[in-house]
């Protein structure tokens, strides 16, 4: 079925802001403005709008250290984001958490995490909520390859095929685990073969195609929806830059920059703006109007985080504890 083009305009809306979100992020990090640890996500746009476009406002996310897209993706506000990296108390966590540990309940962002594969078993238990609660909802968790060959990549997916819960597993192989290569860490090239082993649907798919993750997504969504059980898609992709901004890592050490070339000749969002002119569902024009309008939404998100304060010292250890009494 054709998509729409108020949503294919947004979906490309959506990748541009992750992009350009990230640019900025790795400006103001260099800057000194950004404190603690920045994981980009540039250059897998395509996956994070691919996977949250099949989703309803109430279906969960789990996400990951390398967050950013998942979140904007899903919906999560740029002022409270971009005030989180900047240590801000108006931020998501009154500045204390930054970049990995963006949540948002009232949009179903059950938040980023800094422990590889943490999210696995976060979202199991949400599919499971669902489940009992007979909501519908679909629960869908992002993590790396890396992070599938953790304990909990197991035992989620084992458990949510015992009983078929609604939940899409989005394994992101960016083909790196830090510094360690796909091939060092891991003996099966497709990850998505390790669905045959829960029999669950498994299916490996091109993670910088943002129509080719959205196609997936729906199917998986919808099988969820129908409480037929969980799916495990792997999408194949690549990032950028480094794995954090500290390891700004462009072709000297792990990895060649030939390689790194290649990659971005395959940039998803330059991707997808060329199918849309090509397919007349919108001009070079209106996708730059669009761009800036972008633009200006981010600018507006630096000031915002720029003129806020900062916590005080005495509230360094509130919002800490559950107070249970
Ligand atoms: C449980 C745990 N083990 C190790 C680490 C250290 N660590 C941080 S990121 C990372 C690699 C994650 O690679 P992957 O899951 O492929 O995600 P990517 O960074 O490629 O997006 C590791 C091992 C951690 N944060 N948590």
């Amino acid at each position: 079925m054709p998509i729409e083009r108020e949503i294919l305009l947004q979906m490309y809306q959506s990748m541009v802001t992750i992009r350009q979100f990230e640019e900025r992020i790795a400006d103001l990090y260099a800057r000194g403005l950004v404190p603690g640890l920045a994981h980009l996500y540039t250059g897998q746009e395509a996956v994070a709008v691919g996977i949250c476009s099949a989703l309803r406002d109430d279906d969960y996310i789990t996400s990951t250290h390398r967050g950013h897209g998942h979140v904007i993706a899903k919906g999560s506000k740029l002022n409270e984001m971009m005030a989180e990296l900047f240590g801000k108390k108006s931020g998501y966590c009154k500045g204390k958490g930054g970049s990995m540990h963006i949540a948002d309940m009232d949009i179903g962002i059950l938040g980023a995490n800094g422990i590889a594969g943490g999210g696995l078993p976060i979202a199991t238990g949400a599919g499971w909520s669902a489940k009992w609660r007979k909501t519908d909802q679909v629960s869908v968790c992002f993590f790396g390859d890396n992070s599938s060959n953790n304990g909990t990549f197991h035992e989620s997916l084992n458990l949510a095929a015992q009983f078929k819960l609604p939940v899409i597993y989005v394994c992101e192989n960016n083909l790196y685990g830090i510094s360690n290569p796909h091939e060092n860490q891991t003996p099966i090239r497709d990850l998505s073969v390790r669905a045959m082993a829960y029999d669950m649907p498994g299916q490996t798919v091109d993670g910088n195609s943002v129509l080719e993750v959205f196609e997936a997504a729906q199917k998986a969504a919808k099988r969820a929806r129908a409480q037929e059980g969980p799916s495990l898609i792997e999408c194949k992709t690549y990032r950028w830059r480094g794995h954090h901004e500290g390891d700004p890592n462009q072709g000297e050490r792990y990895r060649s920059r030939e390689e790194i070339a290649q990659w971005r000749k395959k940039d998803p969002v330059e991707r997808f703006a060329k199918y849309l002119i090509k397919e007349k569902e919108a001009t070079k024009a209106e996708l730059a109007e669009l761009d800036d309008a972008v633009t200006a939404r981010i600018n507006e998100s630096v000031e915002f985080a720029r003129s806020s304060e900062f916590p005080l010292l005495e509230e360094l250890y509130h919002d800490i504890y559950v107070n249970e009494g």
